[in-house]
């Protein structure tokens, strides 16, 4: 049995006269502008969520936090916190030198003492901390591709908080969290972490978790980062919030919890509940697979389903918090209820339901029913909105092919075709619109091309993100680029890439510009076809062929293309 305590906990920052004294000191000092991550970590650092942490890891205390999860001192800490930099920054410090650290706007968040630095060996973190070093697990892939190659380690001096200018109101500190429970009286709190919405089935465990427990309950989700590919945080907020309504009244409240999570599995669950035992609860609730990072590069599981509650049970007391365990909910449809699966005595009487995460995103995904048994209308109505069905979705179509070969005017053929159709707006950029308007200052080089490239999947991504059509019709001549603009877009919609296959003889043919004939002088150097490369695209959605077949038609195939993924309505 957990006693509660809830005397303030320690928080890093100094008092508001120091502060402003030491923002002004700060200015001579060298600063360190710090990623969206970092910022995460400062936050809960500096606010005492990290607590007993006083500032980034040192080298003795993340070897220890990497080999057997514990501080130097012998404190139970499983995930290593630390300030990660580039060498060329690291090169220029003295230890004990002071450094500011910045946001990303340049506002000073921190000062810290660096006392450590270090070259991490990335490999044995990955094993250890995460279980494999396999870039299929998304904290291995930042570690290996994000984080910088030195480490520096020392104590924190706040000055002030990260700026949050959403859901202001719902962002609480570990004490004020602790405040709040003292003015309420809750002395007894179990907190649910999570990071997708909540349906009817986590609706009803959480509700359950709280009366076994005889404890009130915090919906404490994650809004700092989480899995790459979740439901934003803005829209699952508002799902919380429609959700937070279907509890007890004065039984439950939320609170947003500015976590960076790693997807450790069993270390990261031992984590949360520290830092929950530091925002004041007693329980937790600790689900099937909690924090997993789905699977590893030989599609297995990277942890097994209880690993997490194992691992931690056998901590439970020093972190401070008991563990509720999660139960498995379905829906017994004869008794129109939720149970948990493994007290259904009765299962081959009566009908079991229960939709999967992939089901649910297909059905979003093609506008199809979800039940009320599985979700608040509400929630529903607000994953709609975030997630239309594809018939609603922006998306980019990209053509790619030699000059001349035909993009710009079976483009040009494809936007009236969709304009004619409504319901999404449709924006060309055509190479010769981009090169006027966007890179005025390009040339042809390969890095020239590459720019120009990622310009237009910049441009395209943000305009699928809107909900919009985006057409490109650029020369586009390295497969490399054109995959970097696909991962660009479909973060947010479907990239169809359509090869326009005119051969180079047929273009140099037509030539319609007369600048072939120029390139044959030399007069055009590094021209595409004749003097640079052009990777042929080895799988385009669609590939089309011009000779022979006129504008309509072609433009036509491109429609059919989109009829049959579901981006247009047939
Ligand atoms: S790229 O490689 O994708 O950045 O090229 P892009 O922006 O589509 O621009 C190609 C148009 O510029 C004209 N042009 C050249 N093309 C290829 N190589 C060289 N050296 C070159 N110099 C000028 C050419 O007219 C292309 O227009 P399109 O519409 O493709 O015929």
């Amino acid at each position: 049995m957990q006693h509660q305590n809830l005397a303030p906990i320690p928080e890093l920052y100094v008092s508001h006269e120091s502060a402003q004294k030491l923002k002004l000191e700060a200015a001579d000092l060298i600063s360190w502008d710090l990623n969206a991550r970092q910022i995460c970590d400062l936050e809960l650092l500096m606010n005492g969520g990290f607590s007993p942490l006083k500032g980034f890891l040192t080298e003795a205390d993340y070897d220890g936090v990497v080999e057997n999860m514990r501080l130097e001192n012998g404190a139970l800490w499983p995930i290593p916190i630390n300030l990660d930099v580039s060498e060329k920054f690291a090169e220029g410090l003295e230890l004990g030198q002071d450094i500011a650290l910045r946001d990303q706007e340049g506002v000073i968040l921190a000062t810290m003492t660096v006392t450590d630095r270090w070259t991490p060996n990335k490999a044995r973190e990955a094993e250890k901390v995460f279980g494999a070093d396999d870039l299929a697990h998304p904290a291995v892939n930042y570690l290996h591709h994000t984080a910088g190659s030195v480490y520096l380690g020392g104590p924190i001096t706040g000055i002030q908080q990260p700026v949050h200018y959403d859901f202001r109101g719902s962002r609480d500190t570990p004490n004020e969290l602790r405040a709040l429970f003292r003015k309420l009286g809750w002395r007894r709190v179990v907190a649910f972490q999570t990071r997708n919405p909540l349906h009817r089935a986590h609706q009803e465990l959480t509700f359950r978790a709280a009366k076994e427990a005889q404890a009130n309950l915090l919906i404490h989700p994650v809004v700092g980062m989480t899995k790459p590919g979740d439901v934003d945080h803005f829209t699952r907020v508002r799902c919380y919030e429609a959700v937070i309504d279907k509890y007890p009244g004065s039984t439950t409240t939320m609170s947003l919890l500015n976590l960076a999570m790693r997807m450790a599995g069993p270390r990261e669950a031992v984590w949360h509940g520290l830092i929950r035992a530091n925002h004041g609860c007693t329980h937790f609730i600790v689900g099937r697979d909690h924090a997993g990072p789905g699977k590893n590069s030989a599609g297995e599981d990277f942890y097994g389903p209880y690993d997490a509650q194992d691992l931690f049970r056998e901590y439970q007391d020093e972190i401070g918090v008991e563990m509720v365990d999660f139960k498995y909910m379905v829906y017994v449809q004869e008794r129109a209820q939720y149970e948990p699966m493994d007290e259904i005595t009765d299962k081959d009487d009566v009908t079991i339901l229960n939709i999967s995460g992939t089901e649910l995103r297909r059905r979003l995904q093609e506008g199809l029913e979800i039940p009320e048994w599985f979700s608040f209308p509400e929630v529903v109505t607000e994953l709609r909105r975030t997630r239309p069905p594809r018939s609603q979705q922006g998306f980019t179509v990209f053509f790619t092919g030699f000059s001349g070969s035909g993009k710009s005017t079976i483009a040009n053929a494809l936007m009236v075709k969709l304009m004619e159709m409504g319901g999404r707006p449709v924006t060309l950029l055509d190479g010769d619109i981009v090169r006027k308007n966007l890179s005025s200052e390009l040339g042809f080089s390969k890095e020239h091309r590459d720019l120009n490239i990622r310009r237009i999947g910049y441009v395209a991504s943000e305009i699928t993100k809107n909900g919009g059509i985006a057409i490109c019709a650029p020369i586009a001549p390295y497969a490399a680029t054109r995959r970097a603009v696909r991962e660009d877009v479909e973060q947010f919609g479907a990239f169809i890439e359509v090869h326009v296959a005119t051969t180079i003889e047929e273009c140099e043919r037509r030539d319609r510009k007369g600048l072939y004939k120029l390139a044959r002088e030399g007069k055009i150097k590094e021209f595409t076809g004749i003097s640079d490369p052009y990777d042929v695209p080895e799988a385009p959605e669609l590939r089309v062929e011009t000779e022979g077949a006129d504008v309509d038609n072609c433009a036509h195939q491109v429609i059919l293309k989109l009829e049959q993924m579901g981006l247009i309505a047939g």
